[in-house]
Order: C-alpha cells, then sequence, then structure tokens
C-alpha cells in the first residue's frame, strides 16, 4: 500500500504546486479515480475494508459509514505554524450545532503513517466536553492568543509506521510540522445523511470491486446513503 500512497503523493504534489505554495497540510480523495488507476484503487479499498481494520472501526462506531482518505503532511515553509481545531468548526454552523454535533455524531480518523511520527497533539477527552475558556481563545485566537499557543494536559501520538492512530475529528487537535511526516488517514462517520453530504460518491468501489472485499459493510452503508441523496441532489 505505501507505493500506491507514494505515488498518489508524488502526482499530486507536482499537480498542486500552488496549493502547496500556500501552505496546505494534507490532500483528499485518494480513491477517487483522479489520480489512482483501478488496481491502485482495489489497493486502498482492499485495506479499507480489511478485517483488522473494520474490527477497530466497528468496536467505536455503531453501523459506521466511509466518509474519506486524506494524507497529512508537512508545510513546505518550515517555519508554518499549525492550528489547533475542532472539525466542527468548519461547518459554518452557529457554536449550539457544533455543541450538538459533539454529543450526537461520531467522525473519527484512523491514522497510518508511513514513516515514524509524532505528528499529532490532541486534548484528550475533547471530543466529550466543549471547550475551557483558555482553550476556545486559543482555538479561536481571542484575547491575544494564537492558535499555535500550548495548551494543558495535551497527548502527542507517538506512531511508528504501520501503526494505527486514532482520534476523533470532533476533539481539539493540531498537526505537528518538522518531522517529516506522511500519514494516511482514513475517516469513518455514523451512517448519518447529514454527515455524508460530504462524501465523494467517486471515491467509493462499485459493485464488482465490492464482492472482492473482506468487510466492505462500511463501504455499502455510504453507497445506499449516496444513492438515496443523489435524487435530491439533482
Ligand atoms: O495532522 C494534522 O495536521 C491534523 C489533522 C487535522 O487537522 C484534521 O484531521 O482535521
Amino acid at each position: 500500500m505505501a507505493a500506491v500512497l507514494t505515488r498518489f503523493h508524488d502526482e499530486w504534489c507536482a499537480r498542486n504546486e500552488a496549493a502547496l505554495g500556500r501552505g496546505v497540510i494534507n490532500s483528499a480523495y485518494l480513491t477517487s479515480r483522479e489520480i489512482l488507476d483501478e488496481d491502485e484503487r482495489l489497493t486502498l479499498f482492499s485495506f479499507i475494508a480489511s478485517g483488522a481494520l473494520m474490527g477497530v472501526v466497528n468496536d467505536l462506531i455503531e453501523g459506521p459509514a466511509f466518509l474519506n482518505t486524506q494524507l497529512f503532511f508537512d508545510p513546505q515553509e518550515t517555519e508554518q505554524q499549525n492550528y489547533w481545531h475542532r472539525d466542527v468548526q468548519y461547518l459554518g454552523v452557529p457554536v449550539a450545532e457544533q455543541k450538538r454535533l459533539l454529543r450526537e455524531v461520531n467522525v473519527i480518523h484512523f491514522r497510518v503513517p508511513l514513516v515514524d511520527e509524532r505528528g499529532l497533539e490532541v486534548v484528550p477527552g475533547t471530543h466529550h466536553r466543549w471547550d475551557s475558556s483558555q482553550e476556545e481563545d486559543v482555538r479561536l485566537a481571542r484575547n491575544g492568543c494564537h492558535v499555535w499557543d500550548s495548551l494543558p494536559d495535551t497527548e502527542i501520538l507517538d506512531l511508528n509506521a504501520g501503526d494505527l492512530g486514532v482520534f476523533s475529528a470532533n476533539m481539539i487537535h493540531r498537526g505537528l510540522y518538522g518531522g517529516n511526516r506522511m500519514a494516511f488517514d482514513v475517516i469513518f462517520c455514523d451512517s448519518n445523511p447529514e454527515l455524508l453530504t460530504h462524501l465523494d460518491p467517486m471515491c467509493l468501489p462499485d459493485e464488482d470491486a465490492i464482492a472482492d472485499l473482506e468487510d466492505p459493510s462500511a463501504f455499502i452503508r455510504s453507497r445506499k446513503i449516496a444513492a438515496e441523496a443523489a435524487p435530491r441532489r439533482r
């Protein structure tokens, strides 16, 4: 799988020089046909639908659906600062709605680093509670704080190549740059049409590919929800 991810990354970087220059730290939609061919996609689908990975996913989410894949790497500019955030803050919904999502939905990253890394820092437990005033000031750069200021009671994920790191997108987290990280994230969520509006159906395996997968249940749920949503989107 590493060879497929590396080829994707090299090609993605060649096509996205401008974005890299603007400081992006991740690519996404790896399983679409944009860059990878069918065999390469199947390599990723087989990993995502493996019994080993899905066993962990099923332990954490009841009836999980596949949402997306991402690669996280270091910014080009070595001085670039990181930023504490919760993914829900970018949905453009009011804080009350963000708090509801925090209580009610799961969006979880399953991270497999290609190289040993300490590339992610989290504030444990924050997927179950809202920010302290200090956390909120830092996360939103208020009251003289920066989004990269240190926070108390954090934990850095210390991962070796091939490990599996798991974190909720709802928690307060930030990337840690400078260690030459290259991490493959597979993101699963509840089978909730509201969450799957962010799914690109082009990233899903077709029926033939699904037939060969060990545990395609998350892909099947996403395909069903995407198919039900398609008429409404037209
Ligand atoms: O690894 C990172 O840079 C942080 C991950 C992240 O920002 C995210 O999943 O939203």
